[in-house]
């Protein structure tokens, strides 16, 4: 793995900006698989601003972007790409702790690009660019682009704004989660100055379900189950007769995150012989550290994993290793730590 130049402040570095600052080039925005609003919203954000100075830009990645998100301006752009062509002065990866995650476009953009540059918030980021710009205290890779785009006096377009308001909307859960800042709210209101409407995200991300969508999320709500004195509570979903797409579309791991005594939420998504999990904490219990025993990551309040099954056989290891983790941090009761 190449272990290029660090920076890790709130603001980009003179390497971050070094090779983004000419006018004109050609740009890689690469994204990873199934790309969120914080990967499309930063990627589009950026790959906008540099087409404003004449750059030319190719957005794209291992997966297109979901329907969901096809009201992103610009979001037309992102491809599926299985290869490169030609070669590149820049390849950007946004959000994307992994390489890995590239399903191998990470290779290509190394040998077609004059500079692989990293842009993260990810703690178990693994400093894959010959740039990486680490910011933890970034509620979304959003934040971190808006300071880029600042520092670059990129113009904030509408368009430009809608993306990266998404990304902070949808990485902090609608402004709720505990990674919001005073800059978070700060960021979010020179956004909606430059022209994000936030009615118009609320609605295209939260209110264009299908009536079935709605009939189905009942049915699948129904096989919550909760343990452990409340403490934890999970939704299985087996491969059988779900539609992906309306799964990626609905965070279906808050519901059981919304139950007043769960420390830790899991979802179980059964896709072939692997399970999907994610995993949901409230503060007190680290769950990147539970998704990092089977090799996954994320934050320390939403993380996740790919587990090999059946589907039975994957929940019996992880709830396992999440009562482990529950009980580590046994002490004060739920209700005083839901207090602090
Ligand atoms: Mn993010």
């Amino acid at each position: 793995m190449s272990s290029g130049a660090l920076c890790t402040g709130t603001s980009p570095a003179a390497a971050v900006l070094a090779p983004l600052g000419r006018d004109g080039g050609r740009a890689l925005m690469l994204g990873h698989v199934h790309p969120d609003a914080d990967v499309l919203g930063t990627l589009l954000a950026l790959g906008l601003a540099l087409e404003a100075r004449g750059w030319s830009v190719t957005y794209g990645g291992p997966h297109p972007a979901p329907p969901a998100l096809d009201f992103l301006p610009g979001v037309e752009r992102y491809r599926r790409l299985a290869t490169l062509d030609g070669a590149f002065d820049v390849a950007v990866l946004t959000d994307c702790p992994n390489p890995q995650r590239t399903e191998g476009l990470i290779e290509q953009a190394r040998r077609a690009s004059a500079v692989v540059l990293n842009i993260d918030h990810h703690p178990d980021n693994r400093r894959y660019g010959d740039v990486n710009w680490i910011d933890l205290s970034a509620a979304a890779t959003g934040e971190m682009v808006y300071e880029l785009l600042l520092a670059l006096e990129a113009p904030l377009t509408p368009a430009i704004a809608t993306n990266l308001f998404t990304a902070v909307h949808t990485d902090t859960g609608s402004f709720r989660y505990s990674n919001v800042t005073p800059r978070t709210f700060r960021i979010a209101a020179a956004l909606v100055a430059a022209g994000a409407e936030p009615a118009f995200v609320s609605q295209a991300l939260y209110e264009r379900r299908a009536p079935d969508a709605l009939r189905w999320l009942g049915e699948a709500l129904r096989r919550i189950e909760v343990s452990d004195e409340g403490r934890l509570a999970w939704l299985a979903l087996p491969s059988d007769g779900v539609e992906e797409a309306l799964v990626e579309s609905e965070e279906l791991v808050n519901y059981p995150r919304s139950i007043a005594t769960v420390r830790v939420a899991c979802l179980f998504r059964e896709r072939g012989r692997e399970v999907k999990v994610s995993l949901r904490g409230k503060g007190d219990v680290d769950v990147q550290r539970i998704a990092a025993e089977f090799g996954g990551g994320g934050h320390r309040n939403a993380a996740g994993c790919t587990v090999d099954g059946p589907l039975a056989e994957a929940m019996r290891r992880v709830l396992a290793a999440v009562r482990r983790a529950l009980a580590e941090r046994k002490g004060p009761s739920a209700a005083s730590e839901a207090a602090r």
